[in-house]
């Protein structure tokens, strides 16, 4: 006899607290979930602009869309009408959202419950691991229950969709195919034998610093920055604003505006650069798939407490480099040494070739661990 499942729904909640890695990152759990596992996923998201910025085909002015074939619903208010059966199989919320109370209710009314989860922020510290999976009973005998990406596997693991090393490698032996990504840039032949750094940070990163070591490098340096990103030093060297389009040279650097691109193409921004700085949770990923070394600038919180989360991460990741540390934690400013950017640059420029190595073991081992997609799917049956 033919059994037929009916495909499995699931409702994903997500607040743009700021920036772009709430949704980013919802975002590609979503579609991996669909793609990947056939699950028929609503994205409720509190701000379709933010969303528009890394996936174009978004309509600000819709409440309800598809794209692809994920459901995209505008979150307005904590308000909202829903019955037992608006209430999809598992629900998530992202960074402890808090889902409208209506929506809670039903969940509560609908039999069985859905499986509740709270997707959590992105840590390396210890503690990760005591925490995840835990349940957390609510009212009305509902059941939510903590889920932790991390880096070992007494964790949610990482985003990865399934392909993503196999779709890198064939992009980064296709020499005329970066050329061609580049290109649309306005990035030169020229700058295309260069050292191509990508730069994603916060606004308070040393980024005059370094652009003023660069430009006396013996090397030369092209750097590719996406409009709006490090905007006072950027038009410092400019000399304008720093739109898209905008470049200019000085000593051995060149910088590039460019424009925010869409989600797929800001992995290929990564493959195609030699050097990756980027920031947050979702591009800090990112830049772990593509197998180049990256400097990593953290979301910065009260009382430094980010500088903790900085160093769980260095311990993990660059056991075999100083120099790789040394550098992070003055792009951090999570160090009282006084910072030379000059011998840091030239250390870390020198230990490159032996971080990249690092960076495909690195990807090995977080492979073991599964990814969040197929990990988070396998635990809410077992909660079921
Ligand atoms: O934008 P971020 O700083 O986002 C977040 C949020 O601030 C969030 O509140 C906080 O919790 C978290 O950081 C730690 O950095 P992130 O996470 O790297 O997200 C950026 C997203 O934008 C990521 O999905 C990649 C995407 N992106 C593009 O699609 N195109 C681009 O050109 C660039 C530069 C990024």
């Amino acid at each position: 006899m033919n059994h037929h499942k009916t495909q499995t729904s699931l409702a994903l909640f997500c607040k743009v607290v700021d920036n772009f890695g709430d949704i980013g990152i919802c975002w590609r759990l979503a579609r991996q979930l669909e793609q990947e596992h056939g699950i028929a996923v609503t994205l409720w998201v509190d701000d379709l602009r933010s969303f528009q910025r890394i996936c174009p085909e978004v309509a600000v002015d819709r409440d309800v869309q598809q794209i692809g074939t994920v459901t995209v619903r505008h979150w307005l208010d904590q308000d909202g009408v829903f019955m037992a059966a608006d209430v999809a199989d598992i629900v998530i919320e992202f960074f402890a959202c808090d889902i409208p109370p209506a929506y809670i209710a039903a969940m509560a009314e609908r039999t069985p419950h859905p499986v509740w989860l709270n997707l959590e922020g992105l840590s390396a510290e210890e503690w990760v691991e005591g925490c995840h999976a835990l349940p957390s009973p609510q009212s009305r005998s509902l059941t939510k229950y903590f889920f932790f990406p991390g880096f070992t596997s007494k964790t949610g693991g990482l985003l990865c969709e399934s392909g993503l090393a196999q779709q890198r490698q064939a992009f980064q032996q296709d020499a005329a195919a970066m050329a061609a990504f580049l290109s649309q840039f306005g990035v030169t032949p020229a700058e295309m034998v260069s050292l191509k750094v990508s730069l994603f940070c916060y606004p308070q990163a040393p980024v005059s610093a370094l652009f003023d070591v660069w430009q006396s490098s013996n090397k030369a340096i092209t750097c590719l920055v996406p409009e709006g990103v490090a905007a006072d030093a950027v038009e410092k060297f400019l000399g304008r604003t720093a739109q898209a389009g905008a470049t200019a040279s000085h000593g051995a650097l060149t910088v590039r505006v460019l424009p925010f691109v869409p989600q797929p193409d800001y992995d290929k921004l990564l493959w195609a650069c030699d050097l990756n700085f980027v920031r947050g949770e979702d591009s800090f990923v990112r830049a772990q798939w593509a197998d180049k070394p990256f400097i990593w600038h953290i979301y910065p919180q009260d009382e430094d407490l980010h500088h903790v989360k900085l160093n769980a991460f260095l311990e993990r990741y660059t056991a075999s480099t100083e120099n790789l540390s040394e550098f992070s934690l003055s792009w951090n400013e999570a160090t009282k040494k006084a910072v030379n950017w000059t011998s840091l640059w030239a250390l870390f420029e020198a230990d490159m070739p032996k971080i990249a190595i690092m960076s495909t073991d690195w990807q090995r081992q977080m492979g073991e661990n599964g990814d969040l997609a197929s990990n988070l799917l396998k635990f809410a049956e077992t909660v079921q």
